[in-house]
């Protein structure tokens, strides 16, 4: 009889303390991670994983947090950073980009309660200029763009990207194969394409406008991309750019530095069929200013 009654008070007790603890922890429906990345160029980077109720309020104790980064093809070592330490339910992890190329990054939140949060996200990591240190991997195969190319970053300076409409009044279309600046090293096009929901680059061939359209160079879609800047790019400042068309005719036009492109239109320039204008490139330091490896506190990396 007294051993029951024990039990009941140790199971009334026990039923007690879940409530209490229910009350407490959350339930892992309840829960949204927002992870971003601050440097996605080879080398040493920040994520900052910040953990929300369903609500949109920030969780001030929400449990420990791994980060898993593995890229898209095989062959690479996966990365992982982990922390328990949040402030304000805003998780601050180094984390190590080994390798230029598309990154699956899955992190993994873990409740006081024992449950877990996963979310995963697509990064595309780019290179970063003459980083010799960095790149100590093999790469034979003629991956000497991995060292020499720019990263894309603008936080890291180094790079920028130009920006304009163009209109082809003319019979027939014209195709823009190349570009050159005495601004950069490199100028590449490229496309800004959303994949699961990151924007990443793709390189575009050259740029094409059909007979008698319009297209348009704008943030987070076609750009003209100044990689290993030569010289700073500083607001209201320009630049020169030379067009190349696929003909061989070659166009000059001067691009102003701009922080966004406002409401007066900086000029436009005619050049046979085409009109460009909307022209604008945006600030960058031709140094780097990101945090080098060397630098940056090391992720908590494992085999
Ligand atoms: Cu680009």
């Amino acid at each position: 009889m007294v051993t029951t009654l024990r039990q009941i008070s140790c199971l009334l007790i026990f039923a007690l303390l879940l409530t209490a603890c229910r009350q407490q922890s959350l339930s892992s429906s309840d829960i949204s991670l927002d992870v971003s990345v601050n440097g996605l160029l080879v080398g040493q980077s920040q994520i900052i994983v910040s953990v929300h109720d369903k609500n949109g309020n920030s969780i001030d104790k929400p449990g420990a947090i791994e980060l898993r980064g593995d890229m898209d093809h095989a062959g690479m070592a996966p990365v992982f950073a982990e922390s328990s330490e949040a402030i304000n339910g805003v998780f601050t992890l180094p984390f190590e980009w080994t390798m230029a190329g598309i990154w699956i990054l899955e992190a993994n939140l873990t409740l006081d309660s024992g449950e877990r949060v996963t979310e995963s996200f697509r990064y595309e990591v780019l290179s970063q200029a003459g980083d010799h240190e960095i790149s100590n991997m093999d790469h034979s195969g003629g991956d000497h763009q991995a060292t020499e190319g720019a990263g894309h970053s603008n936080a890291n300076g180094e790079s920028s990207a130009v920006y304009m409409q163009i209109d082809n009044s003319g019979a027939s279309a014209v195709a823009i194969a190349a570009a050159n600046t005495a601004a950069a090293h490199q100028v590449e096009f490229h496309r800004s394409v959303i994949v699961d929901d990151i924007a990443r680059m793709e390189a575009v061939e050259t740029l094409v406008i059909p007979a008698g359209e319009r297209i348009e160079l704008r943030p987070g879609g076609l750009h003209i991309m100044l990689r290993q800047l030569k010289t700073d790019l500083k607001p209201g400042a320009s630049i020169g750019l030379h067009l190349e068309l696929a003909t061989g005719e070659m166009i000059q036009l001067t691009i102003p530095i701009l922080n966004m492109l406002m409401d007066e239109d900086p000029g436009a320039t005619a050049a046979g069929d085409l009109v460009f204008s909307k022209l604008w490139a945006r600030p960058a330091n031709a140094s780097a200013t990101g945090e080098r490896a060397d630098k940056a506190a090391k992720p908590g990396t494992k085999e």
